[in-house]
């Protein structure tokens, strides 16, 4: 099989880039020392996470010169994500660190003032100066099909600059900002985007750059997609061993999940690496996985979700999430603490892309209120973030609805509800629980998140356990105050029961993805099914894309 050499020097992801390659029919080959990047024909620099962090690595490893000479002898080089911003001359992330200067220009901050941060979903990468007049693809990029982009720094795009020196460049929209999205010269391409999780579309533009296909002609009738993100849809996988030991995905009425007549057992609607292949098919944008009783078991011991994990990466091409039991862990066999960081490492190792936390953010939130809103660097959040970035790092919360006659009853932060509570209470907060709403806190939603987001966690997940399961469409008003309080991305979770359910959340309130379980799993709705509705009302939706 050919070769391909993948350079190994820092923290991140790169099962999912290995498993690509290796669909692809390639073989991958590690650079574990800067004496063997000369040895590389072909070579890719992945890179996720913190620029400052990633560059300072690969500087201290000795790659800086050795990478240079390897770009200047002309042999084929590709850079993915933090990969790409290694080409600049640096980033405001991180300004004492300098970049390769490869490419002229400094990645910024997005602004946050009109737009979640970071940057998280379905975007275009357009090359239009020459994609639509001459009808020609750069390495595999079209300008009908959208990739999958995690970041918070971009490189800003002025028009023409970076042409002039040669340079090919693919732009995508976000807010008001346009950015480099994708750039090529010579021997060189580079994504912003990941295009070992854009599916279909991710995986040509990896096979051209492998087979050397700087470019090729478009299909005939290819035409521009809309410009900016994509609505996001997320298909949720609860997890857990049935009665008979088997692992399943189950769902829950507001979190009780056995059946309610006989004998009442856990509720099995299928093999939990067989739906996420299926969910693929259908064109979800996401897959994530809940280990929902992780809290009973020793996540270390885990094996078997490990084991669900890789087998879901090798074949499901777009971003994996991972939850249950991401909190620091005490060894049963040996009494020592493993900590938080440890057993994410493992989810990722295995092919996470996020890893989700949820009773642990709420111990953290609490501790992090009553020290005076001190942050410790300690926590499971502030760890994982600190050596993945912020986006890999998602809070899942479980509220719970607290009816209260009048706001100056509580101290939490409330809304004024259009469905008031059963002795007709007009306004209601919302409690944080743990352990799958086994407990609850005296920690509010709002309180959670802005605690968590302080923390550098990249994203929450917003569960509503009055809504979970029950059809209804989602909870907006929790959704509009969660919003409201945080700049990160939201996830609204619990209540879809239809499409509409879905176009109705992304019209009334600013969220930024939806997830549905129960209706995907008893097979009411496909995916697919979701998202042409969603683009019948002109809500811009990603198409899957079967052709590589
Ligand atoms: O606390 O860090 O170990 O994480 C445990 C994780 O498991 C948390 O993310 C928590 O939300 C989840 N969890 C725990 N118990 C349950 C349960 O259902 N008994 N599931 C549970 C929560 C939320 C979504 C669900 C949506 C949409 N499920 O995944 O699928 O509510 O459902 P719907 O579209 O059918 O309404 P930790």
């Amino acid at each position: 099989m050919p070769t391909v050499h993948l350079l190994d020097y820092a923290a991140g992801n790169i099962r999912s880039l290995v498993n690509a390659i290796e669909k692809l029919g390639w073989d991958v080959e590690w650079i574990t020392s800067p004496d063997q990047v000369a040895k590389a024909e072909k070579l890719i620099l992945p890179g996720v996470g913190h620029f400052g962090h990633c560059l300072t690595q690969f500087a201290n490893a000795g790659y800086v010169e050795p990478v240079k000479a390897y770009i200047e002898s002309g042999k084929p080089f590709m850079g993915i994500c933090v990969g790409l911003q290694a080409l600049f001359e640096g980033s405001t992330e991180n300004a004492s660190v300098p970049g390769l200067g490869v490419i002229k220009g400094q990645l910024r901050r997005f602004k946050d003032e009109d737009k979640s941060v970071p940057h998280i979903g379905w975007n275009s990468a357009n090359t239009s100066s020459t994609t639509e007049s001459d009808g020609v693809s750069i390495y595999g990029l079209r300008p009908d099909s959208k990739y999958y982009y995690v970041h918070s720094y971009a490189a800003p795009y002025n028009p023409g600059e970076l042409e002039k020196e040669g340079w090919t460049v693919a732009t995508a929209r976000y807010g008001s900002e346009e950015f480099i999205g994708a750039i090529a010269r010579d021997n060189i391409m580079a994504t912003q985007f990941h295009p070992e999780k854009s599916g279909a579309a991710g995986l040509r533009v990896i096979k051209a750059f492998l087979e050397g296909r700087k470019t090729a002609p478009l299909p005939a009738g290819t035409t521009k997609a809309a410009d900016g993100l994509t609505r996001r849809i997320i298909a949720c996988l609860d997890v857990r061993s049935n009665d008979q030991g088997d692992l399943v995905v189950t769902k829950g009425d507001q979190y009780d999940v056995r059946d309610k007549a006989g004998d009442k057992n856990v509720r099995n609607l299928g093999k939990p690496v067989q739906k996420a292949q299926q969910y693929y098919e259908q064109g979800a944008d996401e897959v994530t996985f809940l280990n929902i009783t992780s809290f009973r078991d020793t996540p270390l011991k885990d094996l078997p979700m490990l084991e669900v994990l890789r087998q879901t990466a090798a074949t499901t091409f777009v971003p994996l999430t991972i939850g249950g039991g991401i909190r620091d862990t005490v060894d049963p066999e040996t009494g020592t603490t493993r900590p938080a960081l440890e057993v994410a490492s493992l989810y990722f190792k295995s092919g996470a892309d996020k890893v989700s936390i949820g009773s642990d953010a709420v111990t953290a939130a609490e501790e992090y209120f009553a020290s005076g809103r001190k942050l410790t660097g300690k926590t499971a959040i502030e760890t994982i973030s600190e050596a993945y970035g912020a986006q890999a790092v998602v809070v899942s919360i479980d509220p719970k609805r607290v009816y209260v006659k009048d706001p100056s009853e509580t101290t939490h932060h409330t809304v004024k509800t259009s469905t008031p509570g059963p002795n007709g209470e007009e306004y209601c907060w919302y409690a944080c629980t743990l352990q799958g709403g086994r407990k609850t806190a005296d920690l509010d939603a709002v309180q959670l998140v802005t605690a968590v987001e302080a923390m550098g966690c990249g994203e929450i997940l917003l569960n509503c356990i009055d809504k979970d399961g029950t059809n209804s469409g989602f909870d907006l008003e929790l959704i509009r105050s969660i919003k409201s309080a945080v700049r990160i991305p939201v996830i609204a979770s619990s209540g879809a029961g239809n499409a509409d359910h879905f176009a109705e959340v992304f019209d009334q309130t600013p969220v930024d993805a939806a997830l549905g379980a129960g209706m995907f799993h008893r097979g009411e709705w496909t995916v697919r099914q979701v998202k042409e509705v969603l683009g019948d009302k002109g809500l811009s939706v990603r198409k899957f894309e079967e052709d590589i």
